[in-house]
């Protein structure tokens, strides 16, 4: 029979109070949001596979806001899914991963104490774990963006996860989950440049990694050399979260949303950004129509120009701003 969408309440661990569309099933309400592509929240209960069982509830308050509540990760996961949807319908007019108007579905309680979130093509879903204590689920609106958008390079580039592409892939995950935040606007984890800062993941309170400068969490590169394409793919995306840094915001100091940045060029040649927005357009037409699964680091910079020119052609400001972007980490001149 016809099941009209409800608007339930989140308290989420790291998002504060949010509204989800939820769905009344006789008297039970399921975190299952229709309006979205059809997304579901599961719940693994510490397995591994399967989808364990659909969230359900009484009154349609999902959580307490603390990660010993077992709704609190559902309510974190469904939001993530929705604003990361919507992320992409309103920015990109993306209507879901593969552009078709289906949701994939989410998981949480995966495995015990298991400090990672991943997506997975075979599924067409979203998993997270517990994190350090099960008390830290990695369901953060940049991680769950991160993750989810693995499914869209996936269905669009196919960057391999391997050498300089998989540290562009990599880094194309943190470039959507950071979108995804500053376009959530939530009061409770505004948008920055960081990775995971609202996880704990190293337990001190900062941040998985740093798009302004990348080499601050002791491991990535800020800059393209040849040896870049040996290191691990979440370290080779250094460069290209500096790049995109550099074009959205420029080079040197400023403070965005209370975080202060200070990006350096690797030759020391100051770039001046031209805004987030601008730099996401670019970068999702280079991802969905110039690069494919074997693009490294010097044809990103070709089909990033080659997205300017469509965009906002050849001559314009935007254009010379992607290649001083690029130049500003050892990428062209
Ligand atoms: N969180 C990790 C990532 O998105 C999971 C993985 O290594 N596959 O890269
Ligand atoms: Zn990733
Ligand atoms: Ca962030």
């Amino acid at each position: 029979r016809y099941q009209a969408v409800q608007t339930g309440t989140g308290k989420t661990q790291y998002s504060g109070t949010v509204s989800l569309n939820t769905t009344l099933s006789g008297s039970t309400y399921q975190l299952y949001d229709t309006t979205r592509g059809g997304h579901k929240t599961y719940n693994l209960n510490k397995g591994t596979s399967g989808t364990g069982t659909l969230f359900t509830d009484a009154d349609d308050v999902w959580g307490s806001g603390a990660g010993s509540d077992t709704q609190t990760a559902a309510a974190d996961a469904a939001y993530g899914a929705q604003e990361t949807w919507d992320f992409y319908k309103n920015t990109f007019g993306r209507s879901g991963i593969r552009n078709d108007g289906v949701a994939a579905y989410s998981r949480v309680h995966y495995s015990n104490a298991y400090v990672n979130a991943f997506w997975d093509d075979s599924c067409f879903c979203m998993t997270y774990g517990d994190g350090t204590s099960n008390t830290h689920a990695l369901t953060s609106l940049d991680v769950a963006g991160h993750e989810m958008s693995h499914g869209v390079t996936s269905n669009t580039a196919g960057l391999n996860y391997t050498g300089e592409s998989g540290g562009l892939n990599e880094a194309t995950s943190d470039i959507f989950g950071t979108g995804v935040e500053f376009y959530a606007n939530n009061t409770s984890d505004p948008g920055d440049y960081l990775i995971g800062e609202k996880i704990d993941i190293n337990g001190d309170g900062s941040p998985l990694r740093y798009m302004d400068k990348p080499s601050k969490d002791g491991a990535s590169k800020d800059s393209w050399s040849s040896s870049l394409g040996g290191l691990d793919v979440h370290y080779s995306s250094g460069p290209a979260n500096h790049m995109f840094y550099l074009l959205s915001e420029g080079s040197g100091t400023k403070v965005i949303n209370g975080v202060t940045y200070n990006s350096p060029t690797s030759d020391g040649v100051a770039v001046t950004g031209i805004g987030r927005d601008k730099a996401l357009q670019i970068w999702y037409k280079a991802l969905t129509t110039y690069m494919t699964s074997s693009t490294n680091y010097a044809a990103a910079r070709t089909a990033a120009l080659n997205a300017a020119t469509a965009l906002y052609g050849a001559n314009s400001a935007e254009y010379a701003a992607v290649g001083n972007a690029f130049a500003g980490i050892n990428v062209g001149s």
